[in-house]
């Protein structure tokens, strides 16, 4: 089991936590699961180094505050293990340009940009998902929907290279949970919540001040009917703030249906503002701790990067061997 946040955001937003971090924290349970925070990723576009590395930090203390154990799961920063840049070569050395050039993700944030302002880094940052993938020989990858194309780039390359070379990745499946797969924000719920493209309104990070996002909650923007049913192509707005009630609460969205028969909107986003407010709280406060003991974070993940180089190694030098690259004596 292998995912990736970047660190670029500050704070986590709702749809990253729901939509990936929260299934991250039940999955050490079961699997061995490699976690890192993607500052390669995160160069892809301009950064400012002291905020990068301010940011990184922050996005670790956020990892350990929603409940990823280091005694569980391997927690580590993706620059620490160099590794993933030169497998990133490997794989940019057997996809397709044409194939690059189909991601919509690039589409979507080069078209943000500009073409001309985006990387030749942003262009190919799906193939460096891709070696960040097949380094663990993971075989689920947990992540939201818009990762999807993602790990199908990642199945192709993975199939590609042992057919050329020899069985050397395992080829992984997307774990995707139907519920959360995507978060829509909450003024425009025919988009996904995301950090570039929802105003702040639209969008919750989970570092805020509870308060307000109680109140981004209470604004949500519904429909004008009156029935709390989950429709989501005709009632987008309401069936977004269900199906985030239901997974913060534990209740299923049937469940819920049945419990706001006859009652308003108004008490569905009383409902999940507090639910937020409950989970945000001690969010942040965690945060907080571990943020103020950065040595701590630091030898946590200096651990985690020993572990996943370990494996990381081990793949690298068993893909250069297959490829014909002379060994270093
Ligand atoms: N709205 C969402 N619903 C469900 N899952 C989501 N993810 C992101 N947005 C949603 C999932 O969060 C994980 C980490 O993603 P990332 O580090 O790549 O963050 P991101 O994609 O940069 O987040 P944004 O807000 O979507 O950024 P922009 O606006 O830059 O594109 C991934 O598993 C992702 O699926």
């Amino acid at each position: 089991m292998l995912s990736g946040i970047q660190p670029t955001a500050g704070s986590f937003h709702l749809g990253n936590y729901l939509g990936a971090v929260r299934q991250w924290v039940a999955l050490q349970e079961t699997h061995d699961a490699f976690y890192m925070v993607v500052d390669l990723h995160a160069i892809t576009v301009p950064q400012d180094p002291a905020e990068l590395r301010a940011n990184t930090r922050l996005a670790v203390a956020q990892l350990l505050a929603a409940g990823l154990d280091p005694e569980r799961c391997t927690l580590f920063v993706q620059s620490h293990v160099p590794e993933h840049a030169q497998l990133g070569w490997v794989m940019n050395c057997l996809t397709g340009f044409g194939e690059a050039s189909r991601m919509t993700q690039f589409k979507d944030k080069s078209a943000k940009q500009g073409v001309d302002r985006a990387t030749v880094g942003l262009f190919t940052y799906p193939v460096l998902q891709v070696a960040d993938i097949l380094l663990y020989q993971a075989n689920q990858v947990p992540v939201g929907e818009d990762q999807r194309q993602h790990i199908e780039l990642t199945r192709d390359l993975a199939e590609r290279f042992n057919g050329r070379f020899g069985q050397t990745f395992t080829v992984p499946a997307p774990y995707i949970l139907k519920e959360t797969a995507k978060i829509y924000d909450l003024q425009d719920p025919a988009v996904k919540m995301s950090k570039s493209a929802s105003t702040p309104k639209g969008l919750i990070n989970l570092l805020d001040d509870p308060k307000a996002t109680a109140k981004k909650v209470k604004s949500a923007v519904t429909d004008t009917d009156t029935v709390i049913r989950f429709d989501a192509e005709k009632k987008p707005g309401v069936s977004n703030l269900l199906s985030i009630l239901s997974t913060l609460s534990g209740s299923s969205v049937e469940d819920l249906e049945r419990s706001y028969e006859g009652k308003g909107y108004g008490a569905l986003k009383t409902d999940l503002a507090e639910a937020m407010v409950e989970f945000v709280t001690p969010f942040r406060a965690r945060t907080q701790e571990y943020l103020d003991d950065p040595e701590t974070l630091d030898s946590i993940l200096a651990k985690g990067a020993e572990k996943a180089r370990a494996v990381a190694a081990e793949t690298l030098a068993q893909t250069y061997d297959r490829m014909g690259f002379l060994p270093a004596k």
